[in-house]
């Protein structure tokens, strides 16, 4: 019912000699069975819209503005971003909420703005170390599911990645316990609030997903996909990972 989904978040990383990575990656899987997303930096996304031609790999942004337009120095439109050649973009990751200063209500009216302009919005919320020890991840993460998510959100506009922040570029990842208790939660959540259409919303993990973890993180019930930081750099790294789902 859910296409699996395996998206490559690059963050700040990645210049057009990266391209022979996205290059790698198209040869390597023709005519994938999952989805396949890239977010480069916003400077790449033309030239890998170029470079993808006809192939069904998606290309996504990492972040945009709440606003459809202004005076913004430095900051990128949802339109802009689609207008490059994206379909997708991230938005809420942790170092954005961090470093940013992003709040869930700020993470909703970016989705909102995302919606508006055709984009699917990934929707990423997670955990602290200093939360998750002190018993408090399903409050947390449920709270900024309520918050982040926007109304009208579905299964074709909007997909959710928990990344437990202290996962997230560590080398460390959660049990399988404790990814499917997080991924159960979202699910019974998001129905509680949207219905039927919470079975049609993918729910990927990020964290420090890499080749030997993959398959069995994709193994654990209400996992789609991943979004994968690091190991998304390279076609080598990205590629099992893509093949794991
Ligand atoms: C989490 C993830 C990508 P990494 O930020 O969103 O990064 O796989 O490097 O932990």
């Amino acid at each position: 019912m859910r296409r699996r989904l395996a998206a490559g978040n690059w963050k700040m990383n990645g210049t057009a000699a990266s391209l022979s990575e996205v290059e790698a990656l198209l040869d390597a899987h023709v005519s994938p069975s999952v989805e396949i997303l890239l977010c480069p930096p916003a400077t790449l996304i033309s030239a890998m819209a170029a470079v993808k031609g006809q192939h069904p790999l998606m290309i996504g942004g990492q972040d945009c503005h709440a606003e459809a337009k202004g005076a913004h120095t430095g900051d990128i439109a949802a339109a802009q971003l689609a207008d490059a050649g994206a379909t997708h973009v991230i938005v809420g990751h942790s170092e954005r909420r961090t470093n940013h200063g992003e709040t869930d209500e700020t993470v909703a009216a970016k989705a909102r703005a995302a919606h508006g302009a055709g984009l699917v919005a990934v929707i990423c919320l997670g955990e602290t170390l200093e939360e998750r020890e002190g018993g408090r991840t399903l409050e947390v993460v449920g709270r900024q599911l309520d918050a982040s998510v926007p109304d009208g959100a579905t299964g074709q506009n909007t997909v959710i990645a928990y990344e437990p922040v202290w996962a997230i570029g560590t080398g460390l990842t959660p049990t399988n316990g404790q990814i499917g208790e997080v991924h159960e939660f979202l699910r019974s959540r998001l129905s509680a609030r949207f219905g039927a259409e919470a079975a049609h919303v993918r729910l990927l993990y990020g964290g420090s997903v890499k080749p030997s973890n993959a398959a069995e993180i994709f193994g654990i019930p209400d996992v789609d996909g991943a979004l994968v930081g690091g190991a998304s750099l390279k076609a080598a790294d990205f590629s099992p990972i893509i093949e794991a789902l």
